[in-house]
């Protein structure tokens, strides 16, 4: 689908000014979608709208009530829970860089907790189905899968949980070949691979870039 790229840059914070929250997305998160005068954000509320407006391939979202039930299924589980693991990337490389050198390891551990929990169960769908919602990949694979993506350019994952979850690992493994899961993960992988090396990102804004994920709201400044 022909699209054009607008990067908000959230280093700096642009998406937190009123103007943008007004226009935009009032959560001041990203991605949006802007279609002439609809505005969608929410990732899988976009790609849900792009799939019904340009009559996507029924893998994507469900051919059958029941399929299409499941994928939602995930998408609400993941944003409710898998995606508050993100705190373990986010404290253990983002956070120093905002806030600089603080204890931010009761922030990793909460993330931590989420993440691994979401191991088990992402393990146990993918003994049964070699994708998350069945026997084809479907919009809930590329959520997963690019959540994923961040703990693995941070180390978060890395070969112990591997070792421990090989049906993830096999499936991450499958979904890596498809021609455009690299291009969409390498600035990911990129930033990770500056911090795992030491470098600082410098940010001027001074608010959590993965809001939700805190213990005590308001502690880091
Ligand atoms: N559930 C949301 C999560 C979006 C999200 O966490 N966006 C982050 C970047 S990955 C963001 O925009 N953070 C900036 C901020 O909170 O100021 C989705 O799937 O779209």
């Amino acid at each position: 689908m022909p699209f054009e790229e607008v990067v908000v840059d959230l280093i700096t914070g642009v998406n937190e000014k009123q103007d943008f929250k007004d226009r935009y997305n009032p959560t001041g998160q990203v991605p949006i979608l802007v279609d002439g005068d609809f505005v969608v954000w929410e990732s899988s509320a976009i790609a849900y709208y792009l799939s019904e407006k340009f009559a996507a391939p029924a893998n994507w979202f469900g051919a059958t009530a029941q399929q299409r039930a499941h994928i939602q299924q995930y998408c609400h589980w993941h944003a409710s829970y898998l995606r508050r693991g993100a705190g373990a990337f986010f404290y253990t490389h983002f956070a120093e860089c905002i806030w600089g050198k603080q204890d931010f390891s009761k922030e990793i551990a909460k993330g931590r907790y989420a993440l691994d929990d979401s191991l088990k169960y992402l393990q146990g769908w993918l003994s049964e189905n070699e994708y998350l919602c069945g026997d084809e990949i479907s919009f809930a694979d590329l959520l997963a899968y690019h959540e994923l993506v961040s703990h693995v350019a941070g180390a978060i994952i890395g070969d112990t949980e591997w070792e421990m979850h090989p049906k993830i690992k096999q499936w991450f493994d499958t979904i890596s070949k498809r021609p455009h899961s690299n291009p969409v993960s390498a600035t990911i992988m990129q930033i990770g691979a500056m911090r795992l090396a030491g470098e600082l990102i410098p940010m001027t804004r001074k608010t959590s870039l993965a809001k939700g994920t805190e213990v005590t709201p308001g502690v880091f400044s």
